[in-house]
């Protein structure tokens, strides 16, 4: 098979995975699978490693916003190297347990944990595996996904927790508009996917992706797929922190990729432009490019969704699962198969 192959048909598949997943969720008892740890009653611990730790940021940022309550999301490894960091002593936690295998060493410590001091988790998984034997609590996403790097189940996984969030803030246009998206996506990648391949034929010496709020953790792992499938370095920060400092980074051939909010479009945007001025090669990705970002951009993905502007998050990241891709195999990698990785990481001795 030729390179990169089967990590683009798992892209380019995304939104016919999303249309499954949503008719899977339209199914399920969501208020039984949570039971009386609803988001009201105790604050949720979002946990993952690698994508799946950008996953969970996404989903507390999600979580937050949609209903008001607190939500956090940590690494697996910190409560297995730090539970007094992690766990406040006093309050009730609800975890969530993120992996796509199920199988992962770290997120299955984390479980054995949290079942030897009877803390009630749910698990989000979409190849179930050990993950799922040890709770009563999971959500599994209908996602067969054979890459090393995690691209349709990222998405589809944050979509379902998201439509949680949703169901419990009681936010039927919320849901409808997550529905909307495959649809709306599938007019895009004919769009701009072209413009995204071609523009990974550039090498660049740096590489830096840009986003606040809810989109910070899609810049994140923006940033990782970058990383694992072209086995070149990539930062994300925060879009404004970046001037504090990490800008003195930005000449011509460093990218800095703008995943710019709605909300905050003014404030982001201008970074951006500030950055373009500098020298750098820009890529701007907003639900509506202004004139002055299509005239200053290298590359802008005006994604012009009807969803509101949370449950666009998704919809921002395939273009920097493209790029990684591309990038990798502009440099004759196989995205397929990438350096240094295995589908899932597990540590010797600790299954
Ligand atoms: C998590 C993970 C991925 C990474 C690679 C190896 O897997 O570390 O984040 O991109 O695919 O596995 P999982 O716990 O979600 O299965």
């Amino acid at each position: 098979m030729e390179n990169g192959k089967k990590t683009l048909r798992e892209i380019y598949g995304q939104p016919q995975v999303w249309r499954e997943c949503l008719k899977t969720l339209d199914t399920l008892d969501l208020g039984v699978l949570v039971g009386d740890k609803a988001p009201q009653t105790c604050e949720w611990l979002f946990v993952g490693c690698g994508t799946s730790y950008y996953l969970a940021q996404a989903a507390a940022a999600s979580l937050m916003s949609l209903l008001g309550v607190r939500a956090r999301a940590v690494p697996a490894s910190e409560i297995l190297l730090f539970p007094r960091l992690v766990i406040p002593k006093d309050s009730a936690i609800f975890p969530v347990l993120i992996s796509r295998s199920g199988h992962t060493s770290e997120v299955l410590q984390v479980a054995e944990f949290f079942n030897r001091y009877d803390v009630a988790f749910l698990a989000v998984t979409c190849d179930g595996r050990e993950l799922q034997t040890m709770t009563p609590r999971t959500l599994k996403l209908p996602v067969e996904e054979e890459s090393t790097v995690m691209t349709s189940s990222f998405t589809s996984m944050l979509m379902g927790l998201q439509y949680l969030s949703a169901y419990f803030a009681k936010q039927k246009e919320f849901i409808e508009g997550l529905k909307s998206l495959p649809e709306a996506v599938e007019k895009l990648l004919p769009i701009y996917a072209p413009q995204v391949e071609a523009f990974a034929q550039q090498t660049f010496e740096d590489v830096a992706f840009l986003a606040q709020g809810a989109l910070y953790p899609i810049a994140s792992e923006t940033a990782l797929k970058v990383m694992e499938s072209s086995s070149s370095y990539a930062q994300f920060f925060h879009a404004l922190e970046f001037r504090h400092g990490p800008k003195s980074i930005v000449a011509e051939k460093v990218l800095v990729g703008g995943l710019i909010s709605e909300s905050g479009y003014a404030q982001e945007s201008a970074v951006l432009l500030e950055m373009k001025g500098l020298g750098g090669t820009t890529l701007a990705i907003a639900n509506e490019i202004s004139p002055a970002v299509r005239e200053s951009a290298d590359l802008a993905i005006e994604l012009g969704l009807a969803a509101p502007e949370l449950a666009r998050l998704v919809a921002y990241l395939v273009w920097g699962q493209l790029l990684g891709s591309h990038l990798g195999l502009s440099k004759g990698l196989n995205p397929d198969e990438p350096r240094n990785l295995s589908r899932v990481v597990t540590i010797a001795g600790q299954g």
